[in-house]
């Protein structure tokens, strides 16, 4: 499909997603969440990809959603097409990790979606935000719940009633974000990241992915039985034969996905 707003390429088993919208620095409009919906529905379901990267521009990663677009909406229009619902539903039902590299703002439904991502790796031009205050409104896709969950409630609270913005320094240092790097070096690493997800026994990745997702649903002990049963379940696995012989031949892993 011939995207509009997002570019996308394949490469190396890494489906890279890049917003392109450089006029509303990337802000996240009807279209584009759609085509980014379905560029990641395509790159999970793509045998040849085994990691996705959705990144922004130097400037910004996704100025929020699009004020433009929203500023007419009436309460109908929103709760009736629940606006961004799926957005959220469908990047979370993605079973293939998903990294955000984000440079400069990402701001409102911007820090939203890298939240959504299962890792931000971020620029040291990267600044994050949740300014939905500003415009007389609150955040809507997440910004009030992972964000606190990221970062505890008082940055949170003060992120989500001041409006103001977190520079990459004390997104690393909150949990926001797992590695700052310096921007001319940001796709290098978050490819290289990709590229090490790759190199893994996809059954594990989705298996990982899926444990730590559910901490944020579970209480400790039913987590902590999620986890063991699907550890558990693992040695079913070829891989997991082929993983542990490898270790043990002292020769790296060909795993088969099996
Ligand atoms: N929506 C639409 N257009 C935008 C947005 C946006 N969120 N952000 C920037 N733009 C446009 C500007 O209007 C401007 O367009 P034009 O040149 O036609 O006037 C262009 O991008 C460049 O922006 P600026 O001239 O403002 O650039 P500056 O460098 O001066 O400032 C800022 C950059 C600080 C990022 C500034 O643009 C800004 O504050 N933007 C808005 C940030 C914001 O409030 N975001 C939250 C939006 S609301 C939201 O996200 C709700 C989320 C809930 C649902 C989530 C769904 C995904």
């Amino acid at each position: 499909m011939a995207f509009e707003t997002i570019i996308v390429e394949i490469e190396d088993h890494v489906a890279l997603i890049k917003l392109d919208r450089p006029d509303a620095l990337n802000a996240l409009n009807s279209q584009l969440a759609q085509e980014l919906c379905i560029a990641l529905e395509d790159a999970d379901t793509n045998d040849k990809v085994r990691c996705i990267v959705i990144t922004g521009s130097d400037k910004a990663f996704a100025a929020g959603a699009d004020i433009k677009e929203m500023s007419e909406m009436s309460f109908v229009d929103v709760y009736s097409s629940n606006l961004f619902g799926a957005l959220n539903d469908r990047v979370c039902a993605i079973r293939k990790p998903i990294i955000a590299a984000v440079a400069g703002y990402a701001l409102g439904g911007g820090c939203e979606l890298a939240m959504l991502c299962d890792f931000i790796i971020a620029a040291d031009t990267a600044k994050f935000g949740q300014p939905e205050i500003n415009l007389g409104v609150i955040a809507g896709l997440g910004g009030s719940q992972r964000l606190t969950r990221f970062v505890g409630k008082s940055k949170s609270m003060d992120m989500n009633l001041t409006g103001r913005f977190m520079d990459a320094e004390e997104a690393e240092r909150s949990g926001l974000v797992s590695r700052v790097v310096p921007a001319k070096k940001l796709m290098e690493e978050a490819m290289g990241a990709a590229q090490k997800i790759a190199e893994k026994s996809q059954l594990s990745a989705m298996a990982a992915k899926e444990a730590v997702n559910r901490s944020y649903e579970l209480p400790l002990g039913e987590g902590m039985l999620f986890e063991r049963r699907v550890f558990h379940s693992m040695f079913a696995t070829e891989d997991q034969k082929e993983g542990m012989a490898a270790f043990l031949e002292k020769r790296a892993a060909q795993f088969r996905d099996k």
